[in-house]
C-alpha cells in the first residue's frame, strides 16, 4: 500500500492511539493535512498556536496519552512553544508536528525556516526532523514512547513539506509501549522502617503520571496509615481534597501552619512532585543540598532523584506502580494527633475574614464547590489562582488543569481541550482580567465546536501579582502593571457566548445559574476591588508594611 507522507503519518498517530489533535493550519504542512481527511481524529482547529499547544498539554494531562498539536513552521513554532515549555515544566506527555521548509531549501533562512533541535533543546525532551518518508513508522512511534516513558514530557517532530508529499509503502508500526520502572521489594521494605522509626511523617503527592484509580490506591494507603498528605503546586487533585489524609495544597500562598508542618516534619515522602521551586516556597521548606527532614523521593525519572536534593530512599517509579506497591502496607500511627491537627489547620484555611468590595470572591468560589463540586477547574495564572488553589475542593484525579510553568493564558484552552474530551462534565476557568486576554480568542474555538465552558473572569485593573511585588520591593512606585479593560461580557458575545458582570457576591449565584444554563460557552466578569489583592492582605498593607521597612 503506497501512502504519502502526510497519510502514512496521521495513520501513526492513528495507530498509536491518538483520537484528537489540536491545530492551526499552513502551508507548510499541506499533506499532513490532506492525511487528516476523513480521519477518526477528532481535528479542532484553533485561532492561535498558543492555544492549541496549551490544549494539548491539558490533553496530555488528562488521558496521560500525548496530546498532538499540529502547527506551521517559524511564527507557528514560535506561537505553540509556550505549550511546549509548559509541558515541560509539568511533566505532560505531548507531541509537537511542525512544518519545516522543503529540504532542497534548507538551511538558506528560507521563508519560516528555524533549525528545531536549537530552537526547542531545552524545553523538549526530544527534537527531531522526519528527513525520509520510509522512517515516519519508526520516529513517530519513539516520540510517542519518548513522551510517556520515565518523566513525560514535550516531543518535537519537525516535518519538511517536500517529505511529507513524498509516497511510501512503508508499513504501519505496532502501538507503542511506554516504559515505567516499579519499586523494589527491599526499598518498599526500607519505606516501612522508615515509617515505624517516624513520629511527623508528611507526604507531598503531586507530579505527572496519576490517574483516578492511582489516586485512590494512594488514598487507601494514606488514610490506612492516617498519613496527612499535602498536595504539590497545582496537583491539589492527586487526592480527594475530603480524605481526612488531605491537609492542603503546599504550593504558593500556602497555610503559614502547613509550611511549618514541612519543615518540621521528622520524614517527608514525596511522591510524583519533582519538589520544585514553588513546591519548596523558594527552596526554603526543604534544605538543599541535605534535607533536615529524611526524604524518600518517589520519582518517574532517574535524573530528578538526587538533582537538587539528597534523598535517604530514592524510589524510581511511576505513580501507578508505586501506590500499588504500598497500597496494602500497614505501619501502626504514632502520629494521629500531628495527622488530626494538620488536617484541622486546612479545614480553617478554607474559612476567610470577608475582603475590601462588594464581590467577594472567596465566597463565589464557596459558593461553586458546593453547586458543582466535580467540576475540571481551569486557570492560568495570576493572583486571583491563589484564591482558587485555597477555596476550592478537588475530589478525583483529571479536574484540575494548572500550569506548574505559570503560563499566563492557559485556562481558557485547557477548559476548551477539556470540554471537548469530557462533554458531560462541568468545565469552570478561572482567568484575570491580564490572564484571560491572553487566550481569549479560544472563545471562538469554544463556540465553533458547540462547547459550553464557563469562564470567571476576575478583574481588578491590572497584573496584580506583579503589583503586589512592585508594593512590596518598590512601595507606590506603579509602573507597567495597571490595565484599561474592554467590556468582557460584551466581548463574549460578540463571540456567540453568553457574557454577564457581577459586581456583588449576593448577584454571583443566579448568574452562575443562567452561565450554566446558556448552553453556550458564558463568561462572567466579576469586578474586584483593587485592594484586595490576594485572600491575606490588602494592597494599602502591603504598601505600609513595605514603606516602614
Ligand atoms: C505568559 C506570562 N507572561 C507574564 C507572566 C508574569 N505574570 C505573572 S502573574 C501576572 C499578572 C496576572 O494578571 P491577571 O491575570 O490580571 O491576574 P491578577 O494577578 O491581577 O489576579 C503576570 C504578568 C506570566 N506568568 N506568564
Ligand atoms: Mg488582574
Amino acid at each position: 500500500m503506497s501512502r504519502h507522507g502526510g497519510k502514512l503519518l496521521v495513520d501513526q498517530l492513528i495507530a498509536h492511539g491518538a483520537d484528537t489533535a489540536f491545530c492551526v493550519p499552513g502551508e507548510s504542512y499541506i499533506a499532513l493535512l490532506d492525511g487528516l481527511y476523513e480521519a477518526p481524529i477528532r481535528l479542532i482547529t484553533c485561532r492561535h498556536e498558543a492555544g492549541a499547544a496549551n490544549m494539548a498539554d491539558a490533553y496530555g494531562k488528562l488521558t496521560g496519552r500525548p496530546g498532538i498539536c499540529i502547527v506551521t513552521r517559524g511564527p507557528g513554532a514560535t506561537h505553540a512553544s509556550v505549550g511546549v515549555h509548559t509541558a515541560f515544566q509539568d511533566s505532560t506527555p505531548l507531541i509537537l508536528l511542525v512544518g519545516q521548509v522543503a529540504s532542497d531549501q534548507e538551511e538558506r533562512e528560507a521563508f519560516q525556516e528555524i533549525d528545531y533541535r536549537r530552537m526547542f533543546g531545552q524545553m523538549a525532551k526530544w527534537v527531531a526532523q522526519i528527513d525520509r518518508v520510509d522512517r515516519i513508522p519508526e520516529l513517530v512511534a519513539r516520540a510517542f514512547a519518548t513522551a510517556c516513558s520515565g518523566r513525560p514530557g514535550p516531543v518535537v517532530l519537525a516535518l519538511p513539506e517536500d517529505m511529507l508529499a513524498m509516497s511510501s509503502d512503508a508499513g504501519d508500526a505496532l502501538r507503542f509501549n511506554a516504559a515505567q520502572a516499579s519499586p523494589g521489594a527491599a526499598q518498599i521494605e526500607q519505606l516501612q522502617a522508615l515509617l515505624r522509626g517516624a513520629e511527623r511523617p508528611l507526604a507531598i503527592i503531586g507530579g505527572a503520571d496519576w490517574t483516578p484509580a492511582t489516586s485512590e490506591a494512594m488514598r487507601e494507603f494514606l488514610e490506612a496509615n492516617e498519613l496527612p498528605a499535602g498536595a504539590a503546586f497545582r496537583r491539589q487533585d492527586a487526592l480527594d481534597n475530603d480524605s481526612p489524609s488531605y491537609v492542603g495544597d503546599v504550593g504558593i500562598g500556602l497555610n503559614p501552619k502547613l509550611a511549618a508542618r514541612v519543615r518540621e516534619a521528622d520524614l517527608l515522602l514525596v511522591v510524583g512532585p519533582r519538589l520544585g521551586e514553588m513546591t519548596t516556597s523558594g527552596y526554603t521548606l526543604v534544605e538543599s543540598p541535605t534535607p533536615a527532614q529524611t526524604l524518600v523521593h518517589v520519582h518517574p525519572g532517574a535524573e530528578e532523584l538526587g538533582r537538587v536534593y539528597r534523598p535517604e530512599l530514592p524510589i524510581l517509579s511511576g505513580m501507578q506502580q508505586f501506590s500499588h506497591a504500598v497500597r496494602d502496607v500497614r505501619v501502626e500511627p504514632r502520629w494521629r494527633d500531628w495527622t488530626a491537627a494538620a488536617r484541622a489547620e486546612y479545614e480553617d484555611w478554607q474559612r476567610h475574614d470577608s475582603m475590601p468590595g462588594a464581590l467577594d470572591l472567596g465566597d463565589c468560589i464557596a459558593h461553586m464547590r458546593e453547586r458543582v463540586p466535580d467540576a475540571i477547574v481551569t486557570n492560568g495564572a495570576g493572583n486571583f489562582t491563589v484564591w482558587v488553589h485555597r477555596f476550592w475542593r478537588w475530589h478525583r484525579h483529571g479536574t484540575q488543569l494548572a500550569p506548574t510553568s505559570g503560563a499566563m493564558g492557559y485556562g481558557v484552552p485547557a477548559a476548551v481541550a477539556a470540554k471537548a474530551l469530557s462533554p458531560e462534565s462541568t468545565v469552570v476557568c478561572f482567568a484575570g482580567d491580564g490572564d484571560f486576554l491572553m487566550s481569549g480568542q479560544e472563545l471562538a474555538t469554544a463556540v465553533q465546536y458547540d462547547l459550553p465552558i464557563i469562564v470567571i473572569v476576575v478583574n481588578n485593573g491590572m497584573y496584580g501579582t506583579i503589583r503586589m511585588h512592585q508594593e512590596r520591593q518598590f512601595p507606590g512606585r506603579v509602573v507597567g502593571t495597571d490595565l484599561v479593560n474592554p467590556d468582557f461580557a460584551a466581548y463574549a458575545r460578540a463571540f456567540g457566548a453568553h457574557g454577564e458582570t457581577v459586581t456583588e457576591t449576593a448577584d454571583f449565584p443566579d448568574a452562575f445559574e443562567r452561565a450554566l444554563a446558556a448552553g453556550t460557552p458564558a463568561v462572567l466578569e466579576l469586578r474586584i476591588d483593587a485592594e484586595a489583592i490576594n485572600p491575606r492582605t490588602t494592597l494599602s498593607a502591603l504598601r505600609a508594611q513595605a514603606e516602614q521597612r
